[in-house]
């Protein structure tokens, strides 16, 4: 049973601080391939063991390349219908906040306020130095590879540690990509800036889009929504929810309805939805 786009859009029109959830999904209809599902293996890799600091330890020249690939494909990928329609949300309400999970950088390309884009999870744009001596951090969006040995990032061939990214700044740290891998904390700033938006005043409404709401802390932003009162509106290709479930969730009078779910490709939906 389709969820009701009528007492949605009721909902959304009632509610004056709005958060969005997002993740790999928004930008499937992109062309980037999820992190499960078909798109979670690159090169027979679990996309999931090569996003931790050990394995960049362990082996920085597949890691590296693992990222310089995602860099061009997420250059090549242009933003989806969603993309823009969050971004126009966020122009019409200064109460709305997006906390992207995703590093590829298509819903800033789509024009969303900064402001109002959190990237919990960093960039696949962003350097920072691992010497720890070293400060150095930047945004890099070069469209040509790092270094002329990640030209081809489906060489498999072994790169030498000199042959990968190094730091302008002390010349002798090698360059890591600016993400959050697994084990690492979210950045402060980040996180304080999520916090602060909660304790300006109840969250009405939360978009879940596009995220298997797996990976932690980013999930939590859900429920700490729900332990306000505050509905939920998911949009997703395979919501798992069973029908009893979403019988439940859906057939609750409006005025009751604390979660919708749009089951399908949040390029079509998420347009509609925000219109
Ligand atoms: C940390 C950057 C602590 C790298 C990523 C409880 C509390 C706190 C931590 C944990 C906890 N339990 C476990 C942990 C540890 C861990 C974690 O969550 N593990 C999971 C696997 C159990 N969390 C951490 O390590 C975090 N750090 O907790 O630090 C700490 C504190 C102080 C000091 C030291 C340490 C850091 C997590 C961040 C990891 N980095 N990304 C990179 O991208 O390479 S997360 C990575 O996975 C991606 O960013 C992505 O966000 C995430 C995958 O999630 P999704 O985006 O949801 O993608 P997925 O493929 O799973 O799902 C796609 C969905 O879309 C599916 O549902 C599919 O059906 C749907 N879909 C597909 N197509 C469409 C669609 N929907 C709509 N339309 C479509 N067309």
């Amino acid at each position: 049973m389709a969820a009701d786009l009528t007492s949605f859009h009721a909902c959304l029109r009632s509610s004056s601080r709005i958060l969005a959830l997002v993740g790999a999904g928004l930008s499937a209809s992109s062309g980037l391939p999820t992190f499960r599902g078909a798109g979670g293996l690159w090169r027979n890799h679990d996309a999931m063991d090569l996003a931790t600091p050990d394995a960049f330890a362990a082996d920085p020249s597949l890691v590296w390349q693992f990222y310089s690939a995602r860099r061009a494909a997420a250059l090549r990928a242009s933003p989806n219908r969603a993309h823009y329609a969050l971004a126009e949300l966020a122009r019409r309400n200064p109460n709305f906040l997006t906390l992207t999970q995703n590093v590829d950088g298509l819903s800033l390309r789509a024009n969303h306020p900064s402001s109002q884009l959190l990237h919990l999870h960093g960039s696949l744009f962003a350097l920072k130095c691992t010497s720890f001596y070293c400060d150095y951090s930047d945004n890099n969006n070069t469209t040509h590879p790092l270094t002329p040995a990640l030209a081809d990032p489906d060489s498999h061939s072994f790169i030498p540690a000199a042959d990968l990214p190094h730091c302008p700044k002390c010349h002798t740290g090698l360059l890591r990509p600016g993400v959050v891998w697994f084990g690492e904390p979210l950045p402060w700033s980040v996180v304080h800036t999520a916090d602060s938006f909660f304790e300006q005043g109840k969250v009405d409404l939360i978009l879940v889009i596009g995220t298997s709401g797996s990976v932690y802390p980013a999930a939590g932003y859900v429920d700490r929504v729900r332990a306000q009162n505050g509905k939920v509106a998911i949009f997703n290709i395979d919501v798992d929810a069973t029908d009893s479930d979403e019988e439940r969730l859906l057939d609750a009078p409006d005025s009751e309805r604390m979660q919708w779910i749009f089951k399908g490709d949040a390029a079509e939906w998420i347009p509609k939805a925000l219109e």
